[in-house]
């Protein structure tokens, strides 16, 4: 607990006027002196939240950082009590370079610190390990972006995600590039991560299910940007489609030099590879490229948080912040409703919660992942990613009809404009 030096300077001033300075209080007062009543008692609350701030994906980092510190301002201007004491939210950021032991020292760090629940980490290569960490101290944490199955699948009470996992999305992508490329052979590539390796496992077993022919497998890494040398191995083999599994950072030089390359197959990504940086990177050479993203797109996001984001930051949300977004208000509601910030009596809270976000309801299942994820398949047009069918209960919808069906299921729903995608309105109805 934390007393403000403002607050305690204020009182020892208001002390002197009334006591101090070498008079007396009168002897024959008929009333008794006024004390001012006491401030209610002051409470700073932590919690931490951990991405990769430098490297090749710190603009994905800093984009899930500015998710949680809105949600913490928002939480802060709204005036929170916990167990009769106002509090004040910290948010206690961290960097782990999206290198799994950076990722363990900094959970350390953030447990040393005492916070009382941790949003992160971005990477699955990250947040698996680093979830260890957090389950041996009794930590709640909720990943906005880490997609491998794994994840939850630790057996670990204290583990959330509110983004889907990938052996939904690897089978969305693919199912999408079956029925509208109907490859014959395909080529996959992964960047040797947690995500990327188990994303292309997930794409690569759906094509050969549906009879296609799949190259064996190459690999870069999460750090590669000279593509060159596999990209040549494959060239010879015709692909119709190619699908990496691994990050915009990596992905963008891939498919740039694909087409320097004459590579004419369809290029695919999954979420990671799935933001408008791939055309900064790759230039002309992104316009079609076909990615997955295991939630909402972002532009789908409530109007609340779309507009306070851009207010704040002075610019869009790229991909995951509506997803830390709602990750770190689920942490404060929990808290709300348990009416405290001891981890041991909000995480059962947070287990079994019913939260209306920037990326519509959210319910947790009993591993921990939320419960039936929507998963978008976009195309680049122009040099953005355009939304083009979403997925949901096992439905594939295009975008006006998610449109109309959210719309029609929340009528209190305060539309998010889709610039540049046809105006997609019945975004999902967000209450704080
Ligand atoms: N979901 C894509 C990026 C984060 C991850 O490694 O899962």
């Amino acid at each position: 607990m934390r007393f403000p030096v403002k607050t305690i300077s204020l009182a020892v001033v208001s002390a002197l006027l009334v006591f101090g300075c070498g008079k007396e209080a009168p002897k024959q007062q008929a009333a008794a002196p006024q004390t001012p009543a006491a401030p209610p008692p002051l409470m700073v609350v932590k919690i931490g939240h951990v991405g990769p701030l430098t490297g090749g994906i710190a603009h994905l980092g800093k984009d899930n950082e500015n998710g949680a510190l809105l949600a913490i301002d928002e939480a802060n201007a709204a005036g929170i009590s916990l167990d009769g004491k106002k509090v004040t939210f910290e948010l206690v950021r961290e960097d782990d370079q999206a290198d799994p032991k950076i990722g363990n020292t900094v959970a350390q760090k953030l447990v040393d610190a005492k916070v009382v629940g941790v949003v992160g980490h971005l990477n699955s290569g990250t947040t698996i390990p680093a979830s260890s960490i957090y389950n041996q101290a009794g930590l709640p944490m909720i990943s906005g972006s880490a997609t491998n199955p794994a994840l939850t699948q630790q057996g670990f009470k204290n583990v959330f995600r509110v983004v889907g996992r990938d052996d939904q999305q690897g089978p969305a992508v693919a199912d999408y590039l079956i029925g509208q490329f109907k490859p014959k052979t395909a080529a996959v590539i992964d960047d040797a991560t947690p995500y990327g390796e188990g994303l292309a496992n997930e794409v690569e077993k759906k094509l050969k299910e549906a009879g296609v022919k799949v190259l064996p497998r190459e690999k870069g890494t999460d750090k590669t940007i000279d593509w060159k040398a596999v990209l040549t191995k494959i060239k010879g083999k015709k692909p119709d489609v190619v699908f990496y599994g691994g990050m915009d950072a990596t992905g963008g030089p891939l498919l740039k030099q694909a087409r320097e390359l004459k590579i004419a197959a369809t290029f695919s990504f999954g979420d990671g590879g799935c933001t408008d940086k791939m055309a900064e990177l790759a230039g002309a050479a992104a316009e079609g490229m076909v990615c997955s993203q295991a939630g909402i797109p972002v532009q789908a996001a409530g109007r609340k948080f779309l507009d306070g984001y851009k207010a704040a930051f002075k610019i869009d949300p790229i991909l995951y912040a509506p997803f830390t977004y709602d990750a770190t208000h689920l942490l404060i509601a929990a808290m709300k409703k348990a009416d405290s910030s001891d981890p041991a009596k909000y995480l059962p809270v947070l287990a079994t919660i019913s939260h209306d976000g920037a990326s519509g309801n959210i319910q947790f299942d009993d591993k921990g992942d939320r419960k039936d994820a929507e998963m978008t398949i976009f195309a680049m047009k122009g040099g953005k990613i355009a939304p083009i069918a979403i997925i949901k209960s096992g439905k594939s919808m295009t975008v006006d009809e998610y449109a109309s069906a959210g719309a029609a299921a929340q009528p209190a729903a305060a539309p998010a404009a889709m610039s540049g995608m046809g105006g997609m309105a019945g975004a999902p109805a967000e209450k704080k």
